[in-house]
């Protein structure tokens, strides 16, 4: 034990055997005879064991055996507003992060066999063959639209390279009822509901298909029909909305929950903030899915924050939080689902940070070679890629092999070449779609901007793009 353990606790001993009775220890304090802390009648322990594994055993053992979280032996208690709180006779600074890093629940390890005495959600062949297909259509289709921006077909596209487990497995483990608010980095969540490849094309080249009518930028994808809610291009601001989504369930006792999806950069944003702690006291079902990627464009996470990740910060709010390998198809799977059954049952917000890492260029508007390494993204791209680790144990069943594998990637490059080819022929929508929808009745001073710009257009037809019907 450390020399300033030793010193403590004696300071701890001493503090205590001059108030009355001499001090408890922990494990006294949460025996049955004693009372149990708050923190431990809520079942934090036991979440945290399911998840855990030796190292979350040895920290057990340690809190058992060093108390050092300012929830340790006090005596006289008094009841603040918001419960009983324990004296001590030491000041207590609680520390600024723990001895060890939450640990992450992972299955299949990097070769893609299960990791022996993992545990996980039972996954039938049908299942796991749609979830592996899926992750190959979601890659093929980065592929083929970031190729499509670097011609010039398209404005703008934004890969999810790397995340592909977190997409899939994520969506496999939710029910369509289930709401999905999402950042942007998470088409494959759409994908697996059914959004097709021809609904993909049309939002990227803002056809009349479209349903946002062409107004978005490309990859900001919304559908009623499967309950996904249109991307918004400022981050987070989906976070307290989803809460409010999930309440409304909640009070229509619903056999639903609702999730939304941010990357680590969005957890600086105060809607993130503001997110958790309205779902924590409305106890709403919603989970929270971090996807912790490294990255925020250019700034690490080591630049974002200084707590140990996002997980830590759910318990801080008082909302049960799990840490994932996100690249591991079957614990996704198996925390989201378990997540979803916490949430919908217990009628509570859940947190689940995914430790994964952005493959991809922020964007096609980035160029990430200027601020990291280029062999970190190709270790990541290559010995971590989810897809292969996921297809290794899909092929180790059984239930894939070779030939399957060509016939499906030709496959869907010829239906996505399809679709694009469709998508950019289809006429876009009229000018004036852009002054519609936004009130029931278009207001005096929209109907002035839309005469203004239709005078200018016809001042200066030639600077204006002449497949956009006015
Ligand atoms: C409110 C707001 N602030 C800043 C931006 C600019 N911006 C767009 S994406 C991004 C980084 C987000 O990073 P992260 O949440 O980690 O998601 P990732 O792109 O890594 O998936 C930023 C800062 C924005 N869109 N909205």
């Amino acid at each position: 034990m450390a020399a300033w353990m030793i010193a403590r606790r004696a300071a701890r001993r001493l503090a205590g055997e001059l108030s009355r009775g001499g001090p408890r220890t922990w494990s006294q304090l949460a025996s049955p005879t004693g009372p149990a802390p708050a923190w431990n009648r809520r079942g934090f322990c036991s979440v945290r064991r399911f998840a855990g594994d030796s190292a979350a055993a040895a920290a057990d053992a340690e809190e058992e055996d060093e108390p050092d979280n300012g929830r340790s032996a006090g005596r006289d208690q008094v009841d603040f507003p918001g419960g009983k709180i324990s004296f001590v006779g030491e000041m207590n600074f609680l520390p600024e992060s723990q001895r060890e890093r939450i640990n992450c629940y992972r299955v299949l390890d990097d070769d893609g066999g299960t990791i022996y005495g993992s545990r996980f959600r039972e996954v039938s062949k049908e299942l796991a063959l749609k979830m592996y297909n899926d992750m190959v259509t979601l890659q093929i289709m980065d592929t083929i639209f970031y190729e499509a921006q670097r011609q010039g077909r398209i404005s703008f596209y934004l890969t999810s390279n790397g995340e592909e487990a977190i997409n899939i497995a994520s969506a496999a483990a939710l029910t369509a009822d289930d709401i999905v608010l999402p950042q942007y980095r998470e088409p494959g969540v759409l994908l697996w509901r059914g959004f097709t490849l021809q609904e993909f094309a049309n939002q990227c080249f803002g056809n009349k298909l479209d349903y946002g009518k062409g107004r978005q930028m490309p990859i900001h994808y919304g559908s009623n029909r499967l309950n996904y809610f249109t991307v918004s291009s400022p981050i987070a601001t989906q976070l307290p909305q989803a809460v409010g989504a999930a309440y409304s369930l909640k009070m229509d006792k619903k056999d639903a929950c609702a999730i939304t999806y941010f990357g680590d950069g969005g957890t600086s944003e105060g809607d993130f903030h503001a997110g958790l702690n309205f779902a924590a006291v409305t106890e709403a079902p919603v989970i929270f899915f971090c996807r912790n990627n490294g990255w925020a464009i250019s700034t690490p996470t080591t630049e974002q924050f200084r707590s140990d990740g996002i997980v830590t910060r759910g318990q801080a709010y008082g909302i049960r939080s799990t840490r994932i390998d996100g690249n591991d198809a079957l614990a996704v799977y198996s925390a989201v689902r378990t997540a979803r059954e916490m949430a919908i049952t217990e009628g509570r917000p859940i947190l689940i940070e995914a430790m994964t890492y952005r493959v991809g260029h922020h964007s096609t508007s980035d160029d990430s070679t200027k601020y990291r390494p280029a062999d970190e993204i190709e270790h990541w791209r290559t010995a971590r890629d989810p897809i292969s680790r996921y297809r290794k144990w899909v092929q180790g069943n059984g239930w894939w092999c070779d030939a399957e594998e060509s016939e499906l990637r030709n496959k869907v490059r010829q239906e996505l070449l399809q679709a694009i080819q469709v998508a950019e022929r289809m006429p876009k929508p009229r000018l004036t779609e852009l002054f519609s929808d936004v009130y029931d009745q278009i207001p005096s001073n929209l109907r002035e901007q839309e005469r203004s710009l239709l005078d200018t257009i016809n001042k200066h037809p030639a600077d204006y793009p002449a497949d956009v019907p006015v």
